[in-house]
């Protein structure tokens, strides 16, 4: 007879919740819990100005950007020739003085200024400017985080960026607040305009892949993961992207890409559904959405099982494939609600099928802040939107006749909201 270990019960043993008191329960372990945001384009204070904080990058994100032409006569043109201070100006009168802000990017810049106790309507933007031209950084930093729920910012690094990797170069790094991530757009989707810049930092690449190019890429992110110590490596992707490929892109992945994370003990994270400046005229706010074939994240998963791999897709349709996917493949892990997704709406809808799916072995949101003080709208709004979609899953189950417990919400949320990350990306023995 096969014996079988005893099964762990619920830790704890605590007291058992009544349906009644589950979204209370809930509500008090997602405000209680430190969540750690996996994907940001944050950057701690030695990388200088990259960093963007306070009132005027607020309003200029470029989601609220994509807006203000939308109730606003003014021309792109018009509107980039105008300094930081004029566009949000500008941003502010159209999108928040004579419009309601109810879309989901005004309203953070809104719960940002309620976040601090900063009037939201009358002087407004006066008094928001001379706040946060009060700030130390570093303090600053502390309390956005506090007031975020999160204690720690995952950023993204580019190694081929002017402006970024002189700064790494003399030493950027070292703040634990932060946790860098080697991005490698410009090396697999930009490679012709970039193989150039290798060739000058020493590295013997050519434009066709020829000669020992390949190896010289890996010895590139090989020196790169030494300098940055990057948690994962990253790319965005277009919604073409396909896997195997005979490109330089496919090669570069397979060739360089993969055996650098093998040897790094990190894992790839794949973004996968850009449709890139359909309208270049608004820059960053330019790029659109379409659907991916995630056959190509099947392949990789299948025939790199030594890879690891965290995914998001950009589009609504490819939410469920990329379930079913996780189910097959354990070198797979499902992340965040990305950019177009993230509005509670959708972020409901991809929450809930992830739990059924998958149980707690994902991981729900990042918040992909490009400004230090987004944190606190974007991480609120998740703790908001998730509690609901929480509570019915954990309602079903009680009914269903799990007795459950407090400790049981603690452990999936601190698995979701850090573990998952933590287990899945950083350099692995
Ligand atoms: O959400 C965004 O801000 C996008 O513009 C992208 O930066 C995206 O998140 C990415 O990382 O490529
Ligand atoms: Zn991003």
């Amino acid at each position: 007879m096969l014996s079988h270990p005893p099964i762990p019960v619920a830790p704890g043993g605590g007291h058992e919740l009544t349906v009644g008191e589950i979204p209370r329960a809930i509500g008090a372990v997602l405000d209680a819990t430190k969540f750690v945001d996996m994907h940001t384009h944050l950057f701690e204070p030695s990388l200088g100005a990259m960093g963007l904080w306070g009132i005027d990058e607020l309003l200029t994100y470029h989601y609220l950007e994509a807006e203000l032409f939308r109730s606003s006569p003014v021309s792109p043109g018009a509107y980039f020739a105008l300094n930081k201070r004029e566009r949000a100006d500008l941003i502010w009168r159209t999108l928040f003085v004579e419009n309601t802000p109810v879309s989901e990017a005004t309203r953070g810049v809104v719960a940002v200024l309620e976040g601090f106790g900063l009037p939201v309507r009358v002087a407004a933007l006066d008094e928001a400017r001379a706040f946060f031209a009060s700030r130390g950084l570093d303090a600053h930093i502390d309390d956005v985080f506090r007031l975020a729920g999160i204690d720690r910012a995952v950023m993204t690094n580019d190694p081929l960026d002017p402006a970024e990797s002189p700064l790494w170069e003399r030493g950027a790094g070292g703040d634990s607040r932060f946790q860098a991530v080697l991005r490698l757009d410009r090396v697999l989707n930009k490679w012709s305009s970039h193989w150039g810049e290798l060739v000058s930092r020493g590295y013997k690449v050519e434009e066709d892949l020829g000669g020992g190019t390949v190896e010289e890429v890996r010895r590139f992110l090989q020196d790169w993961t030494a300098r940055m110590k990057p948690v994962y490596m990253a790319v965005s992707l277009p919604y073409t992207f396909a896997f195997p490929e005979d490109s330089v892109r496919g090669r570069l992945l397979r060739d360089a890409v993969l055996p650098a994370c093998r040897e790094a003990g990190i894992p790839l994270s794949l973004m996968i559904g850009v449709r890139y400046q359909v309208n270049p005229a608004i820059r960053l706010a330019g790029d659109a959405v379409g659907m991916a074939d995630l056959g190509a994240v099947e392949r990789l998963c299948h025939d790199f099982p030594a890879n690891r791999f965290l995914c998001s897709v950009l589009s609504r349709e490819n939410q469920h494939e990329l379930c079913v996917y996780a189910r097959k493949f354990s070198n797979l892990m499902p992340f965040g609600c990305w950019w177009f997704l993230n509005n509670p709406s959708i972020v409901e809808e991809m929450t809930a099928e992830r739990v059924e799916m998958l149980g707690a072995s994902f991981i729900p949101q990042h918040s992909d802040a490009r400004v230090l003080e987004q944190v606190i709208y974007k991480w609120r709004n998740t703790r908001r939107t998730l509690k609901p979609v929480l509570a019915r899953s954990y309602t079903a189950l009680a009914e269903d006749g799990w007795p459950l417990t407090r400790e049981d919400i603690e452990r999936d949320v601190a698995r979701m909201f850090r573990a998952n990350f933590e287990r899945f990306s950083g350099p692995r023995a």
